[in-house]
């Protein structure tokens, strides 16, 4: 069994969180990776207060366990969203995209455990001082929204700058790489894109089997240019963005424009062309569709594994 403090701090069995995925991480997703013993989580995405109501009552009548809201900051409703996770006592929350600040100072006193994904040392030392039970150390080979650092690189450093515990984000799909993480000195970690293929999860076939089809180089980055890099499989509509940024000639207008909705088409249409697929790059490594359960307990049985077998070259 692999059980660290963070497990004890959160209330959860196993130290694995399940990413806050927009269009993704609903209440079903969340509620199997919370029965399974992870902590599963909400994605509040872009949407209103209400519908992130809905889906924490829902996840409610499936799980008895803990359970997390992941807020993205730069959502129109962002306060409107944190108000409701008060309302609603969700027990965890995490943020992404910025600085979440503002909210922790009334999460954080009504007793919510708040851990804040951070991209680098100051922001993990900043969202520390203002309160953090945790904090979500990603590296650049997440999907979606990232920043600039890889997960190898970042996480020792946080470790070492915050005296909170510290879950490692970005490449980790399988049981060597939860060891790894451990080995960093992470004391959990959280997972996305092995999670887009389970069972539970009720995003589009095409989506799924674009996951399971992904080779080592099959993401690519674009928004760089609009100062919001994201990561996803490469199709058309990835192509058709990154040569669009290329072009000093269209404004920033424009491309915004021309990524609007592209997350719902992929998810929920399963578009192939036009949708927008969020990805880590260890997609290649995503090869079956699975429940949450298997998913969850074969990671952490062959990072234990891997983990009794660490000493093999100490001689
Ligand atoms: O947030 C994510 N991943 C996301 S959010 C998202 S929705 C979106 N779509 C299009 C453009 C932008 C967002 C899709 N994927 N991961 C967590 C994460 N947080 N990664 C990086 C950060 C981050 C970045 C800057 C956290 C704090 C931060 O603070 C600095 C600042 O200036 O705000």
């Amino acid at each position: 069994m692999i059980y660290t403090p963070l497990c004890d701090r959160i209330g959860i069995e196993k130290p694995i969180f399940q990413g806050g995925m927009a269009w993704v991480s609903d209440c079903h997703l969340a509620a199997a990776v919370s029965n399974a013993g992870g902590l599963g989580i909400i994605s509040a995405m872009n949407a209103d207060g209400e519908y992130l109501r809905g889906q924490i009552r829902a996840c409610r009548e499936m799980t008895g366990k803990p359970f997390g809201v992941n807020v993205m900051l730069m959502s129109p409703h962002a306060a409107e969203v944190a108000r409701v996770i008060l309302e609603e006592k969700v027990p965890v929350v995490t943020t992404g995209a910025g600085l979440p600040g503002v909210y922790m100072k009334e999460w954080v006193p009504a007793g919510i455990k708040v851990v804040p994904v951070v991209p680098s040392v100051a922001i993990a030392r900043r969202v520390a001082r203002d309160g953090a039970a945790a904090v979500i150390a990603e590296g650049c080979e997440s999907g979606g929204h990232i920043g600039e650092l890889t997960t190898m690189v970042l996480v020792p450093q946080v470790v070492d700058a915050v005296d909170v515990p510290v879950l490692a984000a970005g490449g980790i799909a399988d049981g060597r790489g939860v060891a790894a993480a451990l080995m960093l000195g992470a004391q959990g970690v959280q997972c996305g894109t092995c999670f887009l293929t389970a069972h539970e999860c009720r995003i589009h076939q095409n989506y799924k089997n674009k996951v399971l089809a992904a080779r080592d180089i099959d993401t690519q980055v674009t928004g760089r240019r609009l100062g919001h890099p994201v990561r996803a499989l490469k199709n058309p509509f990835t192509r058709a963005f990154g040569e669009m940024e290329y072009d000093s000639s269209i404004p920033n207008e424009q491309i915004e424009k021309f990524g609007t909705g592209a997350l719902r088409k992929a998810a929920v249409e399963g578009d192939l062309e036009h949708g927008s697929f969020l990805a880590g790059q260890i997609a290649a490594m995503v090869k079956e569709e699975r429940p949450c359960q298997v998913i969850i307990d074969e990671m952490l049985s062959q990072a234990e594994q891997c983990l009794s077998e660490a000493n093999r070259w100490v001689k």
